[in-house]
C-alpha cells in the first residue's frame, strides 16, 4: 500500500478513536505581549558591555551585578496539566490541520481536481501537475525529480489512471523524507549535564523572538530552567520585546545595552547560565541581512565566544525561516549555512501561506531537518515537526468534518 493510502486509513481510525470534546482540546493561549513601544517597561538585567575580544575570559564584561531574582516569577509559571497522551496527540494533529488549511486547499484540493479532470494521464496532465507542485513551493529541483520518477514508474508499471498516478506522486514526494533517517525526535537535544545552549538565527521579521518565547514556554512547562539572552542588540525594540516575554514567562534574561556588542552579551548569558544551573539558554540574535558579511561574522563570533564559557556550545543552532517568503527562505538558509553550522530549521507562519511544500524543498535542497513548525500565533502553535502530522495537515485534513 502506498504511503498516502496508508496515512488516510491510519489517520481515519486514529481520529475516531481519539475524538475529544471541545473543552478537552482547548489550547492554552498566551497572546503577543505589548509591543516595545508600550509605556510599561520590564526590568530585565541590563549589562554594560564592552566589545568582546577573542579572549573574553580575560576581559570580564560584567559591570553591574545582574539581579535575576527581580525578573523571576513575576507571573506564575504555566500550570502543568496531565492529559491522556491520546488527547494530547489529537490536539497536536488538530493544530497541524488548522494551521495548514491554506496549503491543503492549494495542494490536496488541486491534486484531487486534476485526477478528476484527467481520467487517463497525458503530457498535459504532467504539465499541470508540475505547476501545482511548483506553486506549492516544493521547489523546481524536487518537482522535476519527482515527475521524472513518476513518469518512469508509470511507464514501467503501465499505469495510466490519474488517481493512481497522484498517489505515486505523493508517495514519491515524501518517501525521500521518510527514508532520510530523521525519524528521531525533533525536540531540542539536551545535554546530559549542564547548560544546553540554543542559538537562534534568521533575518528580521521571520519570527525569531516569538519562536524563542514559544520554545521557552514549552520547556518551562516541562520543568526545565530556561534563561533567555537578548543578543539582538541592534534594535532597542528587539531587546524590549524579548524582555517582555521573559517577564510574562517568568524566566531570567540577560540583555545588553542597545548597540552593545552582541558577542559580549552572549558570553555573559553563557557565564550566568552556567553559574545558575540553567538547563536551557536560548540566545536571540540580530538579523540584518543587508549587511550580510557583518551579520555572519557576528554569528560566528557569538558561537566562538559562548563555546569558551560552555565547551561545545552552542549545542543547537536553529535558523528560523518564514514560510510565506517561499523559495527565498531556501536562499537565506544557504547564506547562513556558508558561515554557521545549523542543527535545525524552524519554519514559521505556515498558517499564513498556501505554500506548505516549502518544507520538502528545504529538506531536499539543504538536507537540514525541520525541527519545529509555527502554525499560528498562540504559544501551542509552535509544534515539534512531525512528518505524519504534517502530511495529514497537507493532504487529508480533518476526516471527521
Ligand atoms: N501567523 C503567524 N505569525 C507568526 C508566527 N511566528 C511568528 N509570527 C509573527 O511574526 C511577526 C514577527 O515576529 P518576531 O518574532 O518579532 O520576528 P524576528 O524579527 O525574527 O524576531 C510577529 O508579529 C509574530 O507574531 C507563526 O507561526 N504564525
Ligand atoms: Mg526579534
Amino acid at each position: 500500500m502506498g504511503l498516502f493510502k496508508f496515512l488516510k486509513e491510519k489517520f481515519g481510525k486514529k481520529q475516531q478513536e481519539t475524538e475529544t470534546t471541545e473543552e478537552e482540546v482547548k489550547v492554552e493561549t498566551l497572546s503577543e505581549p505589548e509591543q516595545p513601544e508600550a509605556k510599561e517597561k520590564p526590568a530585565p538585567v541590563v549589562l554594560e558591555t564592552k566589545p568582546v575580544e577573542e579572549t573574553p575570559e580575560e576581559k570580564p564584561v560584567v559591570v553591574e551585578q545582574p539581579k535575576v531574582e527581580e525578573v523571576k516569577n513575576t507571573e506564575p509559571a504555566p500550570k502543568k496539566e496531565k492529559k491522556p497522551a491520546k488527547v494530547e496527540e489529537a490536539k497536536k494533529t488538530e493544530t497541524y490541520v488548522k494551521g495548514m488549511e491554506k496549503s491543503r486547499e492549494n495542494f490536496a484540493a488541486k491534486i484531487e481536481k486534476l485526477s478528476k479532470k484527467y481520467k487517463k494521464i497525458n503530457q498535459e496532465y504532467f504539465e499541470q501537475l508540475e505547476e501545482i507542485l511548483i506553486e506549492a513551493d516544493v521547489g523546481v529541483n524536487l518537482t522535476l525529480k519527482v515527475i521524472d520518477e513518476v513518469v518512469a514508474e508509470s511507464k514501467a508499471k503501465k499505469i495510466d489512471d490519474a488517481e493512481a498516478i497522484n498517489e505515486l506522486v505523493i508517495d514519491n514526494l515524501f518517501e525521500g523524507y521518510m527514508n532520510s533517517g530523521e525519524k528521531v525526535g525533533n525536540d531540542v537535544r539536551f545535554q546530559s549535564e549542564g547548560t544546553t545552549v540554543l542559538l537562534v538565527a534568521g533575518v528580521n521579521g521571520v519570527g525569531k523572538t516569538t519562536t524563542i518565547a514559544k520554545l521557552a514556554n514549552r520547556y518551562i512547562k516541562q520543568g526545565k530552567k530556561v534563561m533567555l539572552c537578548a543578543a539582538d542588540t541592534f534594535r532597542a525594540g528587539a531587546i524590549e520585546q524579548l524582555s517582555i516575554w521573559a517577564e510574562r514567562l517568568g524566566c531570567p534574561i540577560v540583555v545588553g545595552k542597545p548597540e552593545s556588542d552582541p558577542a559580549s552579551v552572549a558570553f555573559e548569558g553563557a557565564r550566568r547560565a552556567k553559574q545558575e544551573g540553567i538547563d536551557l539558554l536560548i540566545v536571540d540574535t540580530a538579523g540584518r541581512l543587508q549587511n550580510k558579511i557583518n551579520l555572519m561574522n557576528e554569528l560566528a563570533k557569538i558561537s566562538r565566544v559562548i563555546s569558551k564559557e560552555i565547551p561545545d556550545s552552542p549545542h543547537e543552532v536553529f535558523l528560523v525561516i518564514d514560510a510565506t517568503t517561499g523559495q527565498n527562505g531556501v536562499v537565506q538558509a544557504k547564506q547562513f549555512l556558508d558561515c554557521i553550522k545549523l542543527t535545525g530549521i524552524v519554519i514559521t507562519k505556515m498558517d499564513g501561506t498556501s505554500k506548505g511544500g516549502i518544507i520538502l524543498a528545504i529538506r531536499d535542497e539543504l538536507g537540514i531537518p525541520v525541527r519545529f513548525i509555527g502554525l499560528g500565533e498562540k504559544m501551542d502553535d509552535l509544534q515539534e515537526f512531525d512528518l505524519e502530522k504534517y502530511l495529514v495537515g497537507l493532504l487529508i485534513g480533518d476526516v471527521n468534518e
